[in-house]
């Protein structure tokens, strides 16, 4: 039987430096409603670059996210790209080399458009985000809709970037913001959040996964093929939090 959590609140957050230490991942129960965004230069960006004049981004009172740059072209252009990056876990030694743990992308190309799945990023083989999550649903002529769980949300706050990058030999770039993230602070309610630590130590790496996909808990394997040699938390500690893997050979 599922049990209520406690509201996840950015009060909350900010009284306990939970902003830093990633929450659990639960399904999001419900959420409360809200708005925000930031502007941007409206000729910032290279001629055959999609202009970014706004990001907006909004959630509504059932755990959807709305992330929306408005494009000054009314389309993007067939080459051009706009990416939207999440730090979904306020952490930014997760993820890319700025912290974002999941990308949606917008295409030019009829057809091909990147937006209709989340990427996600992995550091196994070369670091890169693959887009192969849960389907989105498009806003704008850039954004989409999402569920926070699809997402991966699990901090009281979303970092988010947006950035588009133009066609043709010499492309130009526009970012918004122009440095680091959009912070917009999250409340939501959630379900039974945390997993028990399983033994994990001296473990190959694929064994590890399964273990702690058995348990629920958030994790991230880091290192190469060899065997687990250091973990985040004890084995039998219940936690909300990632769970650090490190693997090597010997
Ligand atoms: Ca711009
Ligand atoms: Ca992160």
């Amino acid at each position: 039987m599922k049990r209520p959590a406690p509201f996840v609140s950015l009060a909350v957050a900010l009284c306990t430096g939970a902003l830093l230490a990633p929450a659990a991942h639960a399904g999001c129960l419900s959420s409360v409603g809200a708005v925000g965004g930031v502007t941007d230069g409206a000729s910032d960006a290279g001629s055959a670059t999609p202009e970014i004049t706004r990001l907006d981004v909004r959630v509504d009172a059932f755990c959807h996210v709305v992330i929306d740059p408005a494009i000054a072209q009314t389309d993007v252009a067939p080459g051009a790209t706009v990416t939207m990056y999440v730090d979904t876990d306020a952490d930014p030694s997760t993820g890319d080399a700025g912290g974002a743990d999941r990308a949606v992308r917008t295409d030019g190309v009829p057809g091909l458009d990147g937006r209709s799945v989340i990427g996600r990023w992995r550091r196994s083989g070369p670091p890169r985000f693959v887009f192969d999550g849960a389907h989105v649903g498009p806003i704008g002529s850039a954004g989409f809709t999402a569920a926070l769980d699809d997402l991966g949300v699990i901090a009281p706050a979303i970092g988010v970037r947006v950035e588009s990058v133009g066609a043709g030999p010499y492309p130009g770039v526009d970012r918004v913001p122009d440095a680091s993230f959009f912070r917009f602070p999250l409340q939501f309610e959630t379900d039974t959040p945390s997993c028990v630590v399983p033994k994990l130590r001296g473990l190959r790496r694929r064994t590890a996964r399964k273990r702690l996909r058995r348990a629920g808990c958030n994790y991230e394997i880091r290192g190469g093929r060899g065997r687990v040699r250091r973990v985040s938390h004890r084995p039998g500690t219940r936690t909300t939090d990632t769970v650090i893997v490190r693997c090597r050979r010997r």
